[in-house]
């Protein structure tokens, strides 16, 4: 079955979803953008989870196109049940292809947990400088032939309105 893709405007931490995707460093400690707001959603539990994650599974970080789940916490309000953090590429010194691994391993990870909806930030747009033109052809790589038994529902979320076009144009013949 395809999933339903859906291009919206806004903020992911006012998203409901089975599950939402953070845009996080490999230390998991938080940070700005995406990452800060998402842990001042969800308050200081998540922390304390990811820093748990880090001594048991991932002592040297979190891989770049690797993702974890963790509880979602305040944002259980909103129906999220958990928060799936991956760590994109930076543009100035990494391979910017493994961005696709992000949303793969994103996408497998909210399947074996059962969420029938995932919505996705625009991954290594901010800090780490990927632009929003590879983010959309990058996406639509990984979704255009995406095919789920367990996902009906797609949301990807852009913070300005430039890059809502930019989506738009790009990804809205699969929406
Ligand atoms: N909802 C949706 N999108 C948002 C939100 C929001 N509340 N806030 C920002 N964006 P960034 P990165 C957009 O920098 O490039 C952090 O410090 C933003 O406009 O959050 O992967 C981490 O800790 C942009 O389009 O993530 C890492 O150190 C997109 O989200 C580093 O930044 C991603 O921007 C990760 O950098």
């Amino acid at each position: 079955m395809k999933p339903r893709i859906e291009i919206l405007r806004g903020d992911i931490t006012k998203i409901s979803a089975d599950c939402i995707v953070n845009a996080a460093n490999s230390s998991l400690m938080g940070g700005g953008g995406v990452d800060g707001a998402i842990h001042r959603a969800a308050g200081p539990m998540l922390l304390e989870e990811c820093k748990k994650i880090r001594r048991e599974q991932y002592p040297n970080g979190l891989p770049i196109g690797r993702a974890v789940a963790t509880k979602s916490y305040g944002l259980a309000k909103n129906g999220v049940k958990y928060i799936i953090h991956t760590v994109g590429p930076r543009a100035w010194r990494d391979n910017i292809e493994l961005l696709k691994d992000c949303y793969i391993n994103s996408l497998m990870l909210a399947e074996q947990l059962g969420c029938k909806s995932i919505a996705f930030p625009a991954i290594s747009t901010g800090a780490y400088g990927v632009s929003i033109e590879d983010s959309a052809r990058i996406v639509r790589s990984v979704l255009k032939n995406y095919e789920s038994g367990i996902i009906e529902r797609i949301m990807l979320v852009l913070w300005s309105e430039r890059d809502y076009e930019i989506y738009k144009k790009e990804l809205g013949d699969l929406s």
